[in-house]
């Protein structure tokens, strides 16, 4: 590639609900663009993007791949990401560094949720967005629907530029609103020739084309006049006005065609290296300073260097590459940076652009660039490198939690270590994922957006680490305690030959106020000699580990040790430690014992339509509603709940088939509560089967 300069990079995201087009998409620009030499496909699994083979195995993207190319003396980096929600993280990671993004949408289904999410994603990371209507080969495509829901969800900002021109149902060009040509693509180059506007078209063109005058009169007063004074915008003003509209975020243009055959590609990436945004058209970036305040760092071509870390992958055979952009001055091979969370120098080798999963060496990266280095041993996603003295930070990505939690269990025995590593190496990768070790149950569990989140990771664990794990529904923390009273004696006795064993005690349970063991004595008269006491408080506090209902760990025990009697030779700790043990075993099924489970706090973001079926479901899940909230995006209503985390392991998959994947929500443990009667018998019931 050409030296590239700041003033000639367009840094393009990207995205859309799944299977809109965006890697096919990517695939003609590459072709279009001759960084190909063949049109690959994602049914045939060959694209540059799609080239993990578990993306090729399912058909479609799980991770964002990078795809720069040159055209008309720019670079543009090209991002494709996954439209399956459950890889947001990857989304997220290419808004961040992205200065503009390109929204795909299915012709044929219109605005879907991940349509929605897209926008809002662009939206949050403050970028201009253009739509590519996709699929106009299939003559089931409908711009005109499709178009005016754009319309009538995203605003007047929506602004058509380029748009079919159909003939009973089949598409026999592509009008540009502007010039008012017709264009024919061809579908093996994508060139296109160009023909007048066909007369009986004209009045359908010349609909979208007051649309487009309406939306480019919204950039300035001047134009506004002149719009609805019915006076003419020249050529001149509005190709002006549609490029100044797109690099500020006032219009958002709207182009279509077919990835498939190549259509409608040129334009768009005509206008990408016209009028997108340069990476310097937002002057600063938001960050922070060592002590937590925000600032606005100046992007400053010449300055000293910065970078921000937006991606990491663990490569079996490279190692860890982490993928950053330029944020400030410029990055040469061999270069010395600090890292600013953690103060460690980091020593650049080589440099690469990447291109799917392809490297190629690259000396020197402009400001606004982006691109890959091996080994950064003390870095991750999220960090800043720099040459400036002082510390600072780029504002980081902010990752969605993880909804979903499932148990892992090796498929062979001794493979914990090798998935503990794996799931290491992941996790650097993958921020949305956690990993934990459950000491209640004992359990190693995973957490993450979903359960093709999780099942993506399980075949990525056994295609670069080689280890086989099933993933199970993670067992519930159950505890139990006592609600009643009882009063109790236990006796160890054993004085038959040799050195006996003798304790004995009595003791009365209740409810203790701590979560642990409340252990007080009364003993009378020595009873029992005082130098046993710490045995028996050991003795109950062991048998604590299992309760006497379904052996799960008992909490708030109080135990008064009142007296007992015990043997000048045979008596020793041990012998008070069983007596204890004895006495546990034989009180707390006359105290009343009771099963506890984990209780949540449920908060439910959701399109406000859906409250009544959110309502519907969480008492289906044992749940209590709390009350709603207005939500912080407009339409949106926020549900507060309590709900058993037992009943919650699904919520997300039903969540998304409520909501139509609109829905979000949080969840935590709160406390622990009573499990009701059959339920409770019904875990008691499993325990015991289990246990035989
Ligand atoms: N007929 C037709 N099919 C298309 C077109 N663009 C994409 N497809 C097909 O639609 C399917 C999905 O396309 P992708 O490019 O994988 O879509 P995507 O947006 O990358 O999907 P995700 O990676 O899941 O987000 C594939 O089978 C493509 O061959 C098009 O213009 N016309
Ligand atoms: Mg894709």
């Amino acid at each position: 590639m050409e030296k590239v300069s700041t003033k000639n990079l367009r840094n393009v995201v990207l995205l859309g609900h799944g299977g809109s087009g965006k890697t096919s998409l990517a695939e003609a620009m590459l072709y279009l663009t001759k960084n190909t030499d063949r049109l690959g496909s994602v049914t045939a699994g060959n694209t540059v993007c799609d080239y993990d083979p578990e993306e090729i195995r399912r058909g479609f993207s799980l991770s964002a791949s990078l795809a720069p190319f040159n055209w008309n003396g720019v670079k543009i980096n090209l991002m494709d990401t996954p439209g399956y929600f459950d890889f947001e993280g990857e989304v997220r990671q290419c808004t961040r560094v992205a200065d503009a993004a390109v929204i795909v949408v299915d012709g044929k289904t219109g605005i879907q949720v991940g349509t929605e999410l897209a926008w809002d994603l662009a939206t949050e990371a403050k970028i201009p967005k253009a739509f590519f209507i996709n699929r106009f080969d299939d003559n089931e495509a409908r711009f005109k629907k499709v178009y005016d829901a754009l319309r009538e969800k995203f605003g007047v900002a929506v602004c058509p530029v380029q748009i079919p021109v159909i003939d009973g149902s089949e598409v026999v060009g592509f009008a540009n609103l502007i010039d008012r040509v017709m264009y024919m693509f061809d579908s093996k180059s994508g060139g296109y020739t160009c023909l007048d506007i066909p007369e009986k078209h004209n009045d359908y063109i010349e609909e979208f084309r007051g649309m487009l005058l309406e939306s480019i009169a919204q950039t300035s007063d001047e134009l506004m006049e002149k719009f609805f004074g019915e006076e003419e915008i020249t050529r001149d003003e509005a190709v002006e006005a549609l490029h100044e509209g797109i690099i500020h975020g006032e219009i958002v243009p709207v182009f279509c065609g077919a990835a498939v055959k190549m259509w409608g590609i040129k334009t768009l990436l005509d206008t990408i290296a016209d009028s997108f945004p340069r990476p310097t058209a937002r002057k600063f970036e938001h960050g922070f300073k060592d002590d937590g305040t925000a600032i606005e760092i100046p992007i400053e071509p010449e300055g000293e260097t910065s970078i921000f870390v937006f991606k990491t992958v663990a490569d079996p055979f490279v190692g860890k590459m982490s993928f950053f952009k330029v944020m400030n001055g410029e990055l040469a091979k061999d270069a010395t940076l600090r890292n600013t969370t953690n103060g460690q120098i980091e020593k650049f080798g080589r440099l690469y652009l990447m291109r799917g999963k392809k490297q190629t060496d690259v000396d020197v990266l402009c400001c606004g660039d982006i691109g890959v280095t091996a080994k950064l041993v003390n870095t991750n996603t999220n960090d800043t490198l720099t040459a400036k003295a002082e510390d600072f930070r780029y504002a980081p990505i902010v990752f969605p939690s993880a909804y979903m939690t499932m148990a892992i269990v090796p498929k062979a025995k001794g493979d914990e270590d090798k998935i503990s590593q794996g799931i290491g190496r992941l996790l650097e990768e993958d921020p949305t994922l956690k990993y934990e070790n459950n000491p209640e149950t004992k359990q190693l569990t995973v957490s993450g957006l979903g359960d093709m989140h999780l099942d993506v990771l399980t075949a990525k664990l056994k295609a670069r680490f080689g280890t086989s794990v099933d993933l199970t529904e993670p067992k519930i923390a159950y505890r139990e305690t006592i609600k009643g009273k009882s009063d109790v004696e236990g006796k160890h006795k054993k004085q038959s030959g040799g050195s006996g064993q003798y304790g004995h005690v009595k003791i009365r349970f209740s409810h203790g106020e701590d979560e642990g063991l409340t252990f007080t004595e009364s003993v009378f008269g020595g009873s029992v000699p005082k130098q046993y006491f710490p045995a028996v408080e050991k003795g109950l506090q062991e048998c604590m580990e299992h309760g006497v209902l379904a052996g799960y760990p008992m909490v708030n025990l109080a135990a008064e040790l009142y007296d007992g009697s015990y043997h000048e030779v045979d008596s020793n700790e041990i012998s008070f430690k069983l007596a204890a043990r004895l006495a546990y075993n034989a009180g707390l099924p006359l105290a009343k014992p009771v099963l506890l489970e984990p209780i949540g706090s449920l908060r439910v973001v959701i399109p406000s339509d859906y409250v009544g079926d959110v309502y519907g479901d969480l008492p289906k899940r044992r749940g209590r509603i709390m009350g709603t909230e207005t939500a912080e995006k407009n339409g949106y209503t926020v549900v507060l709940a309590e709900v058993p985390k037992a009943e919650m392991a699904d919520y997300v998959i039903s969540l998304r088939a409520m909501t139509q994947g609109r829905g979000r929500f949080d969840y935590e443990v709160v406390r622990y509560e009573e499990v009701p009667g059959p339920i409770a018998q019904k875990i008691i019931d499993e325990a015991k089967k289990n246990a035989e």
